[in-house]
């Protein structure tokens, strides 16, 4: 579903909430933050008392460095301290849930309940999992949390400084791998409004620029790789814990292969747990096989996690799964 449709029933909620709780997706990254900012900015012009919603204290590098620049200029609250900055009538405060719908996967679970009021507002495809509200907007052809809030810009004809405007491309550029997957004319439009704000390309290079060693470590998935059917699977060793986001990457970047259509990643992610991440160009339905090994996605990315069993075993299940389909 388009959101644009939705405009005008989104602002209506905004406009009837006086205190707005922003939250975002665990592990926070640049659409989630970017995102997050953009509304806070938006609605803050609006004259909405806004919070950051937020658990973690440790970030990815370019979302740490976000907020040491930011430092100071948000208002950021945690499931601890957030009931001191309700509104008693709990009918004006809202909880606006970004660039997730899942239950599990926001900031603060625990804080769901509090809310009588909560929106989502997302671009990946709902589940079971998703969090029960009325106001559930999810336009998933959409490429980014980002491009979505741009659209708020321009319904609002929000001055937003180039600052701001080029957190929110970042958003965009991470999420599309650099315009290249999920991008379409309204991507590259939102993109083009951004940079009319005065966002800076260059400045989006530097928040998207990547720890050399971290790199380098990630670059190890790449050596152990199997291709079939343009199914390509890349394993880790059963010693190298990875984080989520690292099997996220090496399977974005498997994507630009040739003769690539879909990419799995099946590494360790903690001492005890094995994590697959799953990307496709859209011909491979991804969500139908990680729902197979109790995980989840959309039709272009997904992931799922599993307990002890070796990497090896995995595979063999994945492919399995693949081999059905
Ligand atoms: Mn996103």
């Amino acid at each position: 579903m388009e959101i644009k449709k939705s405009h005008k029933k989104i602002k209506k909620i905004f406009k009837k909430s006086k205190r707005i709780f922003i939250m975002a997706h665990n592990n926070l990254d640049l659409d989630a933050l970017g995102s997050s900012i953009g509304f806070y900015t938006i609605l803050t012009k609006q004259r909405k008392k806004c919070f950051l919603v937020m658990e973690e204290t440790e970030h990815e590098l370019g979302v740490g460095k976000v907020f040491k620049e930011l430092e100071g200029c948000l208002k950021i609250v945690n499931s601890e301290n957030i009931e001191t900055f309700m509104h008693k009538n709990n009918k004006k405060n809202l909880l606006l849930i970004l660039d997730t719908n899942k239950k599990e996967l926001v900031q603060a679970p625990k804080v769901l309940d509090l809310f009588s009021k909560k929106m989502v507002i997302d671009h990946h495809e709902p589940s079971k999992k998703t969090i029960d509200t009325k106001y559930l907007f999810i336009d998933s052809e959409a490429s980014s949390t980002c491009e979505i809030v741009e659209q708020f810009i321009e319904a609002y004809s929000a001055k937003i400084n180039p600052y701001i405007a080029t957190i929110i491309l970042s958003g965009i550029v991470l999420d599309t791998n650099n315009f290249t997957l999920k991008t379409d004319a309204s991507t590259f439009y939102s993109a083009y409004y951004l940079t009319s704000l005065g966002a800076s390309v260059k400045k989006v290079e530097y928040l998207l620029k990547q720890d050399l060693e971290e790199y380098i470590e990630r670059q190890k998935l790449l050596t152990n790789i199997e291709i079939k059917d343009n199914i390509a699977i890349a394993k880790g060793t059963p010693h190298a814990v990875y984080r989520r986001e690292d099997l996220a990457k090496i399977a974005d970047t498997l994507l630009f292969f040739n003769e690539v259509e879909a990419a799995f990643v099946v590494a360790k992610i903690d001492k005890d747990e094995v994590g697959v991440s799953a990307r496709s160009t859209g011909d491979i339905d991804i969500a139908k096989i990680m729902e197979k090994m109790n995980g989840g996605g959309d039709k272009y990315n997904g992931a799922t996690k599993i307990g002890t069993e070796p990497i090896s075993k995995v595979v063999e299940k994945l492919k399995s799964i693949l081999d059905k389909e």
